[in-house]
């Protein structure tokens, strides 16, 4: 397992000091200031490789940029409607600039407008730290009290609507700014910042966008990247949606195993695989995430550690993200998933054996309480789940050794 760590670019509070101190010997990064769908020029790519070198300064450590997170699709190439098919060549050239400055693991989604959704971003839990959290009350009282989508009330129970109603009764002006820019605003990561005005209008381009015809768009749209990506020696990874199921009446096509085995199936080739989100997937109470990195693993290029608690078991549901070994995954399982799928990959002498993972967010504790960072990302709760983490690999890889020895 290669030890990787986000790092959004130079105005990152984290620096690449604290990132070598932790112990990873992985960037993942991406070109945040460029809109999906334009293309990664050599010398932007290079800029940041720069970027990298300059902030390590005197430290002896080889850190490289080795996955990029997220190399956006388009809006446009999610509908097919508008300039898509220049996305789309534009998608390649960029993975061709990105291959020959030989960075070769691309993570990418297809969620329809929004990206990664919470409701709260500083939720205070017993102990004094703050992690983040999604309520699904909170959520519809956005959709149907201030987004005012319509026809949303179709969305949700009678149960759910009053609950809603309730909750939107105790809330000050202050406090639906801070919910509708929670949701809208774009977290870390995340291409687009967007006002209500535009929610509105990208739902309306959604109109006819069924579940169906977004999966098309998705096959359609790997059915011309993989080949390309496959002769470049580039791993395509699909990020699973977050949360993974329907939000503001849009389809979303990749919340559980069987979305991810359609679309590989669809497209049999190495290049076309999976970011494995532990967190993502495990809101769901029908992922076993130990069982997909054993049923899918040999097409997991990257993994996304963390652990949410599930508040209901319902889908949709609201949780919290919770610490990376006590949540509702079950993380020494799925670890020891990893590692024998990767004794397997190295058994058949495949080079990409070690696979890279993240310690997927982290909650606020300590100094992080005081310091600015990007909502999820604080220093110190993710270098508590990195060191969380590499114990159980560390442990569970001797044990493993000792076993077949
Ligand atoms: C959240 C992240 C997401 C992810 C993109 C992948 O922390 O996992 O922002 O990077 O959705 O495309």
């Amino acid at each position: 397992m290669q030890e990787t760590w986000r790092w959004f670019g130079p105005d990152d509070p984290v620096s690449i000091q604290d990132i070598a101190q932790a112990g990873a010997s992985g960037i993942v990064t991406a070109l945040h200031h460029l809109s999906a769908g334009v293309i990664w020029s050599e010398k932007e790519i290079s800029i940041r490789q720069m970027e990298i070198l300059k902030s390590k300064q005197n430290i002896e450590v080889d850190l490289q940029w080795t996955v990029v997170e997220s190399l956006p699709v388009s809006e446009d190439i999610k509908r097919q409607s508008g300039d898509w098919r220049n996305h789309i060549k534009n998608y390649c050239i960029s993975m061709e600039n990105l291959a020959a400055a030989g960075i070769s693991t691309i993570c990418y989604n297809f969620m329809p407008i929004l990206d990664w959704t919470r409701t709260e971003l500083a939720s205070k839990l017993p102990n004094g730290a703050t992690c983040m959290r999604f309520d699904l009350i909170d959520f519809i009282v956005f959709d149907v009290f201030i987004l005012k989508r319509k026809r949303a009330v179709e969305n949700y129970s009678r149960e759910l609507q009053y609950l809603a109603s309730k909750r939107f009764e105790n809330l000050n002006k202050k406090m639906k700014e801070n919910l509708t820019s929670n949701i809208v605003c774009g977290l870390p990561g995340a291409t687009d910042k967007f006002s209500l005005e535009d929610v509105k209008n990208h739902l309306k381009k959604y109109e006819h966008v069924t579940e169906k015809i977004l999966r098309r768009n998705l096959i359609d749209f790997l059915r011309e990247v993989s080949p390309v990506a496959q002769d470049l020696g580039i791993k395509l990874c699909c990020h699973p949606d977050d949360p993974p199921f329907s939000l503001l009446g849009l389809p979303r096509i990749m919340s559980t195993e069987k979305d991810y085995r359609i679309i590989m199936d669809e497209i049999p080739i190495q290049a076309n695989g999976i970011t494995l989100c532990s967190g993502s997937l495990g809101v769901r109470v029908d992922n076993d995430l130990a069982g997909m990195m054993s049923r899918l693993g040999d097409r997991v290029h990257f993994l996304h550690l963390r652990n949410v608690t599930r508040e209901t078991d319902d889908i949709p549901n609201s949780f919290y993200e919770s610490e990376h070994l006590y949540g509702d995954t079950d993380m020494v399982s799925l670890i020891s998933s990893i590692l024998v799928e990767e004794r397997r990959r190295r058994n058949n002498g495949r080079e990409d054996w070690s696979i890279p993972f993240r310690p997927d967010h982290g909650q606020n504790i300590l100094d992080d309480l005081k310091k600015d960072s990007n909502p999820g990302y604080p220093a110190i709760g993710r270098l508590k789940g990195l060191a969380e983490l590499r114990g159980i690999s560390t442990a569970l890889s001797k044990y493993f050794e000792e076993k077949h020895d």
